[in-house]
């Protein structure tokens, strides 16, 4: 009987319609009020036998729980529309309802200020595809057939034969492939970055992610050395940091430059009296850089014996970790509107 009830309750509920505050209120009184059907119902409860009134008693939360929650749909669909429904009318005097905004996200905005620093000095900006050629990512760049970032645990492949490594398809590891395809179809003068995303099999963490984003650029011209790569790049650690930032070259090595400099930039949180960004140091690392190899320009059909050319890569998301104090890249991807709003306005 009563679950009959009940379930003839459940299909009403589930049928409704409110168009207006009346028809609100109508339902209101019908369903949920002290008066109300599912009330009347819980009172009926008594009079069920001891056995049976656990279940009974769960469908009426069920049937309770339904009426509520279609009141609130109701009441809100009909408050975001109250302009409208009072007499139908709509007041174009009324002042614009607050507009709940997005806010920039913070890769965005240090994405946006790197590639304004860099077009100010003449670079401009390429693109190029996510998923590459095993020669575009690697062959070109002169890494070895047996390169370690060539193995599955550093590289995402989409297909990898035994001989044939030309062609094997993979997710890029860095943007250097663009700058390849941009050598390939443009000839010097080239000063160009490029932004984007790149992929490497890497556990998930604090620290490390398997999809983020850099930065690279180049820069290949009759007579580049590298005093101009260090001159660039120290410009640029000025206008992202510090107006009285310096900077410092340590040599390193990358397959595809030689010379090859990390470059590391003075602590603008410390100032160099050492803090935990700097973990006390007084500098903290933020780009990978070096003179193109000349097996590079080759590969790409520029000749060696003319130009030369400096590259350097930056990951943008530790840049903007530097820049903001994030302590944790899992923040980045996470969406958190209370992480993302504190860069409204930034
Ligand atoms: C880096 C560091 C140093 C680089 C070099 C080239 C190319 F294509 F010109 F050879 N592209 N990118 C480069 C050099 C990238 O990232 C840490």
């Amino acid at each position: 009987m009563i679950t009959d009830r009940v379930k003839e309750l459940l299909q009403e509920i589930e049928g409704s319609l409110v168009e207006n505050k009346e028809q609100l209120e109508a339902f209101r009184l019908k369903y949920i009020s002290k008066k109300g059907a599912v009330t009347e119902l819980f009172d009926g409860l008594k009079n069920i036998p001891q056995e049976d009134r656990r279940a009974v008693g769960q469908e009426l939360n069920t049937l309770k729980n339904l009426a509520q929650s279609r009141f609130q749909e109701f009441s809100t669909i009909l408050e975001n529309s109250a302009d409208v429904n009072e007499g139908n009318q709509i007041d174009l005097t009324l002042p614009v309802a607050p507009n709940l905004q997005g806010s920039i996200h913070p890769l965005t905005i240090v994405r946006r200020r790197i590639i304004e620093i860099f077009e100010r000095m003449g670079f401009n900006v390429s693109y190029g595809p996510e998923i590459e050629s095993d020669w575009y990512n690697f062959g070109a760049l002169n890494f070895a057939d047996n390169h370690p970032a060539r193995e599955m645990q550093d590289t995402f492949f989409i297909s990898k034969s035994e001989e044939a490594v030309k062609d094997d398809v993979l997710l890029r590891t860095h943007t250097s492939n663009v700058q390849i395809r941009l050598m390939e179809r443009q000839k010097p003068p080239i000063r160009s970055i490029m932004p984007g995303r790149v992929f490497r099999n890497e556990a998930i963490s604090a620290r490390a992610h398997c999809v983020f984003h850099q930065v690279e650029g180049l820069y290949v011209d009759r007579n580049v050395s590298f005093r101009d790569l260090k001159d660039t790049l120290y410009h640029f650690a000025k206008e992202m940091f510090d107006k009285d930032s310096r900077i410092r070259l340590r040599p390193s090595y990358f397959p595809f430059t030689e010379p090859s400099a990390e470059i590391d930039v003075s602590c603008f949180i410390c100032k160099g009296k050492g803090c935990n960004i700097c973990k006390h140091t007084g500098w903290v690392e933020i780009a990978g850089s070096g003179m193109v190899d000349p097996n590079v320009l080759t590969n790409a059909g520029i000749d060696s014996e003319e130009f030369t050319g400096f590259a350097f890569g930056m990951g943008i998301e530790r840049i903007t970790m530097l820049r903001y104090g994030i302590s944790d890249l899992r923040l980045f991807t996470e969406n958190d509107v209370r992480f993302l709003r504190q860069f409204e306005g930034a």
